[in-house]
């Protein structure tokens, strides 16, 4: 039997595989299959070939994949977040780094089973960097990729450590380029900043404050931030973390001079994401209640991104600012969700 060239999302039903899907479909380059533990809502399901229900640490579901599928595409987005993950340490590093290992390995299965590098996207995170103390945080502005490598979640080691694992696989392909039929993973990855969706609400991570503050004003429901008003990390509208995603897996190899790229659009404070959603939903009743916990991942956190590697490499250049990622995107985007 011919097995069908598809691209796989681990962790699909999630808030980046919600966008990523419909994207994908539009683009009808490819079909996509999906893993995920829940099942996909029947309006993406019917975007896809073929779901696979189960965890990314069941080796015998991967095999199956494997033995059906030519996979040459990977988008492993499954993963636990960073609040989540200091609850549950354990589980985090199983699900995020061996869960990663796992796809690595069957990428390297699949590329070496036709013959081709298959491309795996990786998502990691802002969480990846650590930062020591507010004033080095205010001090180093917009921190490049290989800066503060230190994280201080279990999330953020995890996805720093899978960063590295995933050059590895990358290295070994590059050394192994020279013979006709090395297949390998050709891996490149995005460090994303907090996402922000107008149509899903993210569970489990500590950039939530912002996301959650704006769904709940527009259902007209009370909101206590859990961090400081002055609180300040970079953020990206949904649409674009999606489109960096394919557009870097789109990439041409010899154009990228690193496998880990930051990525940024804007990055307000606390207070100015207030603002702004009280000038939209005149009613929202936000006050302030601070996580001790929460905020002290957030302020190890960077305020600001560089990102002019990916500008560079792979032409990076997200559409949208924070005002018309309100104006033009988030506002009208939830407020018919709700109105739905
Ligand atoms: C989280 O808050 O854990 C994520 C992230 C920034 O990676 N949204």
């Amino acid at each position: 039997m011919l097995r069908k060239p598809v691209a796989l999302i681990t962790g699909a039903s999630g808030e980046i595989g919600h966008g990523l899907i419909t994207r994908l479909a539009e683009e009808g380059n490819r079909p996509v299959i999906t893993l995920d533990l829940k099942p996909l809502e029947p309006g993406l399901a019917r975007l896809v070939q073929q779901q696979f229900a189960g965890s990314i640490l069941d080796a015998n579901l991967l095999e199956r994949i494997l033995s059906e599928y030519e996979v040459d595409l990977v988008f492993h987005l499954a993963a636990l977040l960073s609040t989540r993950s200091e609850f549950t340490p354990v589980a985090a590093h199983q699900v995020n780094v061996e869960g990663t290992m796992n796809l690595l390995e069957f990428a390297q299965k699949q590329g070496e089973s036709h013959g081709r590098p298959v491309v795996f996207l990786y998502p990691s995170s802002i969480a990846a960097y650590g930062l020591p103390d507010l004033g080095t945080k205010a001090r180093a502005g917009r921190v490049k990729e290989d800066d503060f490598n230190a994280p201080t979640t279990m999330y953020g080691c995890n996805k720093l450590y899978c960063e590295q694992l995933g050059r590895y696989y990358a290295r070994h392909y590059k050394q192994l380029s020279a013979e006709p039929l090395a297949g390998r993973v050709d891996f490149r990855c995005i460090r994303f900043p907090g996402l922000i969706s107008a149509v899903t609400v993210p569970s489990g991570g500590t950039s939530d404050f912002a996301p959650e503050m704006i769904h709940a004003a527009a259902q007209g429901h009370e909101y206590a931030c859990f961090v400081r008003p002055d609180t300040r990390i970079p953020f990206m509208a949904m649409p674009d973390g999606v489109a960096a995603l394919l557009r870097l897996a789109s990439a041409s190899r010899e154009r990228l001079t690193r496998t880990s790229y930051n990525i940024g659009a804007f990055n307000p404070s606390a207070e100015e994401i207030q603002e702004i959603v009280v000038r939209a939903f005149p009613a929202a009743r936000i006050t302030t209640k601070v996580d001790v916990k929460r905020q002290g991942i957030v302020d190890s956190w960077p305020a600001d991104v560089d990102d002019s590697a990916a500008r560079r490499d792979w032409g990076f250049a997200p559409q949208f600012g924070l005002e018309p990622a309100f104006q033009d995107y988030l506002i009208p985007g939830i407020r018919e969700r709700y109105r739905a």
